[in-house]
């Protein structure tokens, strides 16, 4: 039991960098050719997922400051990882001391981002809160909100986490689609996730075309036009190759829609489920491999502390 959600953890984490590393081959490219031949590199949704998994270890658990400054310095460091618009502003802000109390995105956007780049991150928390569903809420909003203080981003970010953290509870040789979106349903705010998830329950049963999951579900760079389609790609496909593919297929921003469907999937199959010429070919493999076992015994020792 325990070397199976071991399993998970390495499997979503390198679930992740697969989705993002595929879908950035095909972005923007119409057909997918060779679908074994992921791109070199995985992108900003990696990146950040390490940020956060780093922050997690080092502090055994959330420090807002912490990981704030560890985006920071990961951004620095590799600046060239295609992040979105606002992220990279927001770092400026801060190491000009605008720490502030969040919210920085505000003085970009009305309302602050509702981008998905505070759910293309947030996979760790789900694994470390997997059987805390009030803990990855409120840890989900605040690991978004250092760049994404939307509602929607917010609510994106809880939705995601709470998806893996079920996929963690999910028995792989069993998925009950129907109990998971009704778990994801319960924890979910009523408003526009809620309606998502309830579309998600009447196309499950209805086989649509690429083009009809596009317009219900959206397969954009907005929070609430990608995590929907994340949900759905994992939920309508059997097994963690056939997740992530159909994720790319729907194109718009493949490389996030890949990385949120392959933290699902990765959490449900485990590492096994994973085809090995993939993970083989994953850009620093060993070290985001290590993370997730590293993150693994953190929450071995925060079970043996409860
Ligand atoms: C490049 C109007 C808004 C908005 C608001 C739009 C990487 C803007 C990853 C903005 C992901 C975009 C992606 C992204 C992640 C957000 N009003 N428009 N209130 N809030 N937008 O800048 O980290 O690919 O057009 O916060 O969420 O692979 O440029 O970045 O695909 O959403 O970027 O929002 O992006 P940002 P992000
Ligand atoms: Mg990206
Ligand atoms: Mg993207």
């Amino acid at each position: 039991m325990m070397e199976q959600k071991r399993s998970k953890f390495i499997g979503s984490l390198i679930g992740t960098a697969i989705g993002d590393s595929l879908g950035a081959r095909f972005e923007g490219a119409p057909v997918i050719r060779d679908v074994n031949d992921i791109g070199p590199r995985y992108t900003d949704d990696t990146a950040m997922m390490i940020g956060v998994a780093e922050s997690l270890i080092d502090r055994k658990g959330f420090d807002y400051w912490h990981m704030a400054e560890r985006f920071v310095q990961n951004y620095e460091r590799e600046p060239w990882r295609r992040y979105g618009s606002g992220p990279p502003r927001i770092f400026r802000m801060m190491q000009s001391g605008r720490m502030g109390f969040g919210m920085l995105d505000r003085d970009l956007y009305p309302g602050g981002s509702f981008g998905n780049g505070g759910a293309m991150r947030v996979g760790p928390v789900g694994l470390l809160y997997y059987d805390d569903p009030g803990s990855i809420r409120e840890i989900a909003y605040h690991t978004a909100g250092i760049t994404h203080s939307h509602e929607l981003a917010l609510d994106g970010a809880a939705v995601q986490a709470c998806a893996v953290a079920l996929a963690v509870l999910a028995d792989p040789g069993d998925i009950k689609s129907k109990e998971f979106l009704g778990a994801l349903r319960m924890f979910t705010k009523p408003g526009p996730y809620q309606e998502k998830l309830k579309l998600i329950i009447k196309l499950l049963d209805e086989n649509p075309s690429i083009k009809e999951i596009v317009n219900v579900l959206g397969n954009g760079i907005e929070a609430l036009r990608s995590v929907p389609a994340a949900i759905y790609s994992f939920l309508s496909t059997p097994d963690f190759e056939s997740a992530v593919l159909y994720a790319v297929s729907l194109g718009g921003d493949t490389d996030t829609i890949g990385a949120m469907t392959g933290a699902i999937s990765g959490a449900c199959y485990g590492v096994e489920g994973i085809p090995a010429q993939w993970r083989g070919k994953v850009e620093n493999r060993q070290y985001i491999e290590g993370l997730a076992m590293n993150l693994w015994e953190v929450k071995e020792n925060m079970n043996v502390a409860r």
